[in-house]
């Protein structure tokens, strides 16, 4: 059958259902229709139960987890960091009873019975949205849609990487795995997955298989309000290729993930109709089973229709646990196989097994600070981003892991490495899929498309392999906010580089110049700024941001070149590690100055100027506020001494200051939005010269 038969059949019959709302759709099985309506009812009575949640829509996916989940997907319940496991996303997060429900049924030993019975409560497992990190087998959340879409498009990405870093002659490949997805109408609606799947088609990432929830229903009703673009166009335009089924025949999605697996070339893309409700005579097919409980009546109604029993609630019938279980074991016999091929490909291939570890545990050298500060010494004034420049063709020599590149602005970011070899299309071959081989490279080319930048970052990240860094200006990290938010809520170390850090990149102006980004950044909790202010700073972000494990950083820039720190003897690697330190030369005096990245040379200037005068001050550096915070009071106190007397200089909002002094205190900053002139200028009319903030300090003492 075409795609556009199959497409009017699943119409006809999903017609058929909604008139007699029976079962009739999808194999005859009674088994495999037991297992399935065990899904439905697991998400109906979680929701009823929490009062809260989304049960329409598991209702309405549940045959395709079912089949993706016990015929397909590749994964083992006792190992869940298996590497070459097959990856499920559920960009629709909302949906999330269905996958703790799969994860349950096919035996995760966290997900017990009673954490799908505390869904939503407060220290369970089962949060509204399935977190990274709350429950074995959860690869990643959406709780925002569109991001797992885009995150999955990162995991896909980032095991090409690694086939072609490791599928070698070898009969044996290493990695030769899928990555599963299910989004939904919001998912496709955001733009971060036009983004996304736009990287994805160009890549021709052939190992992602999605399938879209085409239910026509989002929360305020039909999708004919807001969304009519033709979705098998959208995607085939993008390079990907697309079948439409029937959401509910399982028979038809069996074939079409068969089909899926042999597009090599191309991420796939199954549109599948369903019903959202799929089962409640009263809700099925509207937005009133997106979002709220069905309630008794209808839980009721629904499971008279369905021939449930009203009692147990969270019923699994015995032969429906141990079909879940025998598939599931069935699936997970294909890693003891490839734990037994991959024992024999490393004896084979002492070398590249080697280099393998090296990625999974990003080993990196004894004294890696060290090598990172002597890669970043200059005694010439450089920008802070040539300083980056310099420490990343270090790591790119002894961290084999690290990967990344830029959202169109490389040479502006200096985040190339040079000898990294890029990942993209060949001349000649526009209109082609890159070759394998192609993958080796490490400098990723994300184009214009910030948004998915970030969101694929944290699935590349999430992957396991791979440190990878992101590049962009600092104005525009409000194009990828949600994506950095998620990383440190999720406590993924993804690394994002913002260059252009202030008003001083000058000339392209106000819509250029960050302002209120440092503060609206640094209030993202379990998060590391960098602002680093010479080569030894950036030198050991850099390392703090490759050696990470529990957060992500977020390295900030400048454009400008800057004056190098008067440092005599070897940097002190300690005192930069506590986030703030005093420099040395300037730790006697009666006020204190505290600066960040580009305006501690200012400080430094200012403070060299008063002292010309008889005035005597201290000048600390805070390259990182956030490791600051984790220090002891004593060693604040010592480094900001009188918290009256202290004079903060930074180029941005002022406020976030007041937590670190008294007031009284002198916070030099930027209350209003720059201007487009060159930088000099700009520090003339702004207030940003030592005799400018001289003269502030003299009419404040
Ligand atoms: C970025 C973002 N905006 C809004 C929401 C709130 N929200 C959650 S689900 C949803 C509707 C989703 O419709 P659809 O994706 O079709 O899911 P379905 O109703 O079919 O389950 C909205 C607006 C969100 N989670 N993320
Ligand atoms: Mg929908």
């Amino acid at each position: 059958m075409d795609d556009q038969n199959a497409a009017t059949d699943a119409g006809t019959a999903i017609a058929v259902a909604e008139e007699s709302n029976q079962p009739i759709i999808g194999q005859k099985d009674k088994l495999e229709e037991l297992c399935v309506n065990t899904i439905r009812f697991l998400a109906v009575d979680g929701v009823e139960k929490a009062k809260s949640g989304h049960p329409g829509t598991p209702m309405g996916m549940a045959d395709m987890a079912f089949v993706i989940w016990t015929d397909f997907l590749r994964h083992d319940p006792t190992a869940t960091k298996w590497t070459n496991r097959d990856r499920f996303v559920l960009s629709a997060g909302h949906a999330s009873m269905l996958l703790y429900s799969m994860l349950h049924l096919t035996g995760y030993s966290d997900m017990t019975l009673d954490e799908l019975k505390q869904f939503r409560q407060w220290d369970s497992r089962t949060a509204g949205h399935p977190e990274y990190g709350h429950a074995k087998g959860i690869e990643v959340t959406t709780g925002p849609l569109g991001q797992g879409f885009a995150n999955g498009v990162g995991m896909g990405l980032a095991a090409r990487m690694m086939a072609a870093r490791f599928n070698g002659e070898d009969a044996f490949k290493p990695v030769d795995h899928y990555i599963y997805a299910i989004c939904s109408d919001g998912d496709l609606m955001e733009g971060i997955s036009s983004e996304a799947a736009s990287i994805a088609g160009h890549l021709g990432l052939g190992n992602l298989i999605y399938f879209y929830d085409d239910n026509n229903i989002s929360i305020e009703g039909e999708t004919r309000l807001s969304f009519s673009e033709d979705i098998k166009k959208r995607f085939e335009s993008c390079g990907w290729h697309v079948q439409k089924i029937d959401g509910h025949d399982r028979g038809a999605i069996r074939k079409a993930i068969k089909k899926a697996q042999k597009v090599t070339g191309q991420p796939s893309m199954i549109i599948a109709k369903t019903i959202i409700g799929w089962g409640s005579p009263k809700f099925h097919g509207t937005a009133r089973a997106h979002g709220e409980p069905l309630g008794a009546d209808e839980v009721k109604a629904t499971k008279e229709s369905l021939g449930w029993p009203a009692e147990p609630t969270f019923h699994i019938p015995v032969p429906v646990r141990e079909e879940f279980l025998r598939k599931t074991k069935k699936l997970s016999r294909e890693r003891k196989k490839w734990e037994k091929g991959f024992s024999e490909w490393k004896s084979r291939n002492v070398e590249l097994a080697a280099q393998w570890d090296t990625y999974w545990s990003h080993k990196v050298p004894d004294n890696f600070e060290s090598e990172l500060v002597a890669a970043g010494n200059s005694d010439k004034a450089l920008a802070t981003r040539a300083l980056s420049g310099q420490v990343i063709q270090k790591l790119a020599a002894i961290a084999p892991f690290v990967v990344g590149g830029s959202a169109d602005l490389a040479p502006s970011t200096s985040t190339l490495m040079k000898e990294g070899g890029s990942i993209e299309r060949s001349k000649g071959a526009e209109g082609q899929s890159p070759a394998l081989d192609v993958f080796k490279g490490r400098n990723l080319h994300f184009g214009i498309r910030e948004h998915a930048m970030g969101a694929v970052l944290n699935g590349m990240t999430l992957y396991g392999s791979f440190r990878a860094y992101g590049a962009t200006f600092l104005i525009f990290s409000d194009y990828m906010r949600p994506s950095v938010r998620l990383a440190a809520l999720m406590k993924v170390p993804s690394i994002f580089i913002y260059t252009h850090d202030s008003v001083f990149l000058g000339e392209d102006g106000p819509t250029h110049q960050p302002i209120e980004h440092l503060w609206a950044l640094r209030l993202i909790p379990n998060m590391m700024l960098w602002r680093p202010a010479d080569g030894a700073e950036t030198a050991l972000a850099w390392a703090a941001a490759v050696r990470s494990t529990d957060g992500p950083t977020v390295m900030v820039l400048t454009r400008q070149k800057l004056d190098p720190i008067p440092r005599t003897g070897p940097v002190d690697i300690k005192a930069i590690q506590h986030g703030a330190y005093l420099l040395e030369g300037f730790t006697e005096g009666n006020i204190t100055f505290i600066a960040t990245g580009s305006e501690l040379s200012l400080a430094i200037k200012t403070a060299q100027l008063l002292g010309r005068e008889g005035v005597k001050a201290r000048v600390a550096s805070a390259p990182c506020l956030d490791l600051f915070d984790r220090q002891s009071v004593d060693y604040q106190n010592s480094v900001l001494g009188d918290r009256k007397r202290v004079v903060a200089i930074e180029a941005g909002r002022s406020s976030g200051w007041y937590k670190y002094v008294e007031h009284g205190a002198l916070i030099i900053g930027i209350d209003r939005y720059g201007a487009s002139s060159p930088a000099e200028r700009i520090a003339e009319e702004l207030g940003f010269t030592p005799e400018k903030i001289a003269a502030k300090v003299r009419e404040w003492m």
